[in-house]
């Protein structure tokens, strides 16, 4: 697996996107395509039925030497030894943590992802010891409809702010992308806009190369 400095595209098995596909088809797509990174995101399902998911998808992110990263399941992601688990503002200091090595006790191994919303977020994660940070919702998006969007803003602090490897998200497609990197940010997160194709390798490995021709902006 690349270092997550190198990884550029962080792609997601999200349920509410699977429009009755496989999800371990979904993930064998992904990796196909070229992700560094795919997210388990199972919103409405009970911790049993992430694990099962998480359990098959393990072997072809472990096959194809990408990150498997389990959305709020800690348990999920320490049972089945995923690679990282991502987890929310509220997840994560709400809950009373403190330091990210409070699971690395338990899960020596186990990295820990955070979203943030906000300069202040974003550096409280970065002191808690945050192995990557989420920027985002850069825009609207149907996926987290809720939330509010940082906007590039957020994305241009980022890029002359952030000491860890950072990700933007947040209604990234193909009419997006340009702007988010011309505003700094090397790597993505995108969920509905390549879970909504049909042929998803094809989509990812779109969103890879327009990432590679933008290999000189500066992070
Ligand atoms: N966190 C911030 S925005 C978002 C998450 C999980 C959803 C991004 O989904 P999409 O479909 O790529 O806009
Ligand atoms: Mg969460």
């Amino acid at each position: 697996m690349k270092p997550l400095i190198d990884c550029r595209l962080y792609t997601f098995v999200d349920t509410a996107y699977l429009h009755g596909r496989d999800p371990v088809a979904v993930a064998r797509q992904l990796c196909e395509g070229g992700s560094d990174l795919i997210q388990l995101r199972a919103k409405n399902a009970p911790s049993e039925e992430v694990r099962r998911m998480a359990e098959a998808i393990h072997p072809i992110t472990q096959a194809a030497g990408v990150w498997l990263v389990i959305n709020d399941h800690l348990d999920v992601a320490r049972a089945i030894g995923a690679e990282i688990c991502h987890l929310g503002q509220e997840d994560f200091f709400d809950a009373g943590h403190k330091h990210v090595n409070e699971f690395k006790v338990q899960s020596s191994k186990l990295q820990i992802g955070l979203s943030t919303h906000a300069p202040e977020q974003c550096q409280r994660a970065v002191t808690a010891g945050a192995d990557y940070v989420a920027i985002g919702p850069v825009y609207p998006t149907g996926t987290k409809p809720t939330a509010k969007p940082v906007t590039l803003d957020y994305v241009r602090w980022a890029a002359s702010n952030v000491v860890v490897p950072w990700f933007a998200i947040g209604g990234i497609n193909l009419q997006t992308l340009d702007a988010v990197v011309a505003a700094g940010a090397r790597r993505i997160c995108v969920v509905s806009a390549i879970l909504n194709a049909s042929d998803i390798a094809a989509e990812c490995r779109k969103y890879r190369a327009r990432l590679e021709a933008s290999s000189g902006v500066v992070e």
